[in-house]
């Protein structure tokens, strides 16, 4: 009996710890769950969450027709700028034509533009009327060194006037046109009447080069009102927010430092021409090279004194001015524009 009641305890207690084992593994099992599942969201990336863009590889957009029927005068562009539906707009410098190429490749001339001068930066306003800089590097006779509109019908009219060198061109959140000047080194306002003033005079945006007498050159404006402009002869980027202005990533570490542009993760991308690189900085100010070609003909939509920038969704258009000088040996035909598969859309 005594044996027997032994037994009877034993398998008791035995039967105690089973049944805990079964909690205990059900409680392990169910810890295991969570951490795993807290590990998983810990390790997604959060939306707002910024993104840095990789290397990429400059393909070839489109060649630019002759719009003139004179060879010997290039088809090359300064400005580049993308409309409501995906037209990709480019300023010829030289031919003094914006041509308008759509989404296929399919591209005829938007607008021929009166004078003698240099065409540079192209902006579009919430219409898609087209915006373009008309500059003149020196004989006053030359051109009007103004702003010239060109609506969807192609009628070209001067918006505004008496911009020392205008380059770059971006409207601000309230309409606002704003013109980085390279003769003066300085931002100029324009409203929505065409009324110019004078917006920022500042050392940081004026060229200390002999070699290379262009200040304020690229111009991009963030969501949130900040503002960034290269100082080309400085090769440097500028940042302008809540009035200071300083100098954004490192000093002078931008040579050929133009056109510039934002992605929607706050990235700043920066056309350095006379190097032939597409670079970008952080909203945090850390530098990343986007992409980077050696000397070439462009034929393949390689870089060649890359000067504007303009995105589609996530795509990155670029105007190659094709100036010799720094990378590029030559101005020589093929005239491009090459695209980038950034992965990031646009602002
Ligand atoms: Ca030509
Ligand atoms: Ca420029
Ligand atoms: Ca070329």
């Amino acid at each position: 009996m005594r044996i027997c009641a032994a037994r009877l305890i034993i398998l008791f207690y035995l039967h105690v710890i089973v049944k805990n084992s079964y909690v205990i593994v059900i409680l392990v099992v169910v810890v295991i769950i969570v951490v795993a599942a807290a590990a998983l969201f810990l390790l997604q990336p959060a939306a707002n969450q910024p993104k840095v863009p990789g290397k990429s590889t400059p393909e070839l957009f489109v060649t630019i027709q002759d719009t003139d029927g004179a060879s010997q005068t290039p088809s090359n562009a300064e400005g580049i700028i993308t409309d409501s539906k995906g037209n990709v707009y480019a300023s010829l410098l030289a031919e003094r034509a914006v041509v308008i190429i759509d989404q296929t490749g399919a591209q005829r001339i938007f607008a021929r533009v009166p004078g003698n001068g240099s065409l540079l930066g192209l902006a579009v306003d919430a219409t898609d009327n087209i915006y373009v800089a008309d500059a003149n590097f020196g004989d006053p006779q030359r051109s009007c060194n103004c702003i010239r509109k060109i609506t969807q019908e192609g009628n070209v009219t001067i918006f505004a006037s008496g911009i020392p060198i205008p380059n770059g061109l971006v409207f601000d959140r309230d309409g606002n046109l704003l013109v980085a000047s390279s003769g003066q080194g300085a931002i100029y306002k324009v409203d929505k009447d065409g009324r110019v003033s004078l917006f920022l005079d500042n050392d940081l945006i004026k060229s200390h080069n002999t070699q290379r007498p262009i200040g304020a050159n690229g111009i991009a404006v963030t969501n949130d009102g900040t503002i960034y402009v290269t100082n080309t002869g400085d090769s440097s980027v500028i940042k302008i927010k809540d009035g200071n202005v300083s100098i954004f990533g490192s000093a002078n570490d931008f040579p050929g430092a133009d056109g510039l542009t934002l992605d929607s993760a706050g990235n700043l991308y920066i056309a350095q021409n006379s190097v032939n690189t597409i670079s970008a900085l952080t909203p945090q100010g850390a530098k990343v090279i986007v992409a980077q070609n050696g000397n070439s003909t462009g034929v393949n939509g390689e870089l060649e004194a890359p000067a504007s920038l303009a995105f589609y969704q996530d795509r990155l258009y670029v105007s190659n001015a094709d100036f010799p000088g720094g990378t590029n040996s030559k101005t020589e035909a093929p005239y491009t524009i090459s695209v980038l598969k950034i992965g990031i859309p646009g602002q």
